[in-house]
């Protein structure tokens, strides 16, 4: 059975993932428009991983005897100045998702709850992996330079985003 405090703080992640779900989403939508679909493909997978972590807590919490509750999710964003802001936008959006995932695992250290603390450990790596992912992107996009816009959409194509 979860603690409340660990139930309260899973649920709060709920809200987190699904609007990362949507926050990226939103730049895809911003990148197909635009005529980038190298970006907006990149995108859209990483919208629906963050979907896939979103029901992973919804799955978590309800399976430890907790209740999952569905949160109303706010606005994102819909323009951006170039694809450079979007990157570093994704870039430091992960790194608040990080700073998140780590106070659920400090939580269930301090409330004894070993079965969080195992599980939660797939997304601490995870984490890892999505900015060092999106790092990469950072670094190509900043190797080609404004210019070779249409070369990193190609690029970009190919390229997988972390699991
Ligand atoms: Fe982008 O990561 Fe979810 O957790």
């Amino acid at each position: 059975m979860l603690k409340p405090k660990v139930e309260k703080i899973l649920n709060e992640q709920i809200k987190k993932e699904g609007y990362s779900s949507f926050l990226y989403l939103s730049m895809a939508s911003w990148a197909e428009s635009k005529g980038m679909p190298g970006i907006a493909q990149w995108l859209f997978a990483q919208a629906e991983e963050e979907k896939m972590h979103m029901l992973k807590f919804v799955d978590y919490i309800n399976e430890r005897g907790g209740r999952a509750i569905i949160p109303a999710l706010d606005k994102a964003p819909e323009n951006w100045k170039d694809v450079f802001v979007i990157f570093d936008e994704v870039l430091e959006h992960e790194k608040y998702i990080s700073a998140s995932i780590n106070d659920i695992l400090a939580l269930a250290v301090k409330e004894n709850d070993f079965a969080t603390q195992n599980w939660i450990q797939w997304f601490v790596t995870e984490q890892v992996e999505e900015e060092s992912s999106v790092q990469l992107v950072i670094d190509k996009l900043n190797l080609l330079g404004k210019h070779n816009l249409y070369m990193f959409d190609r690029d970009i194509m190919g390229l997988r985003t972390a699991e």
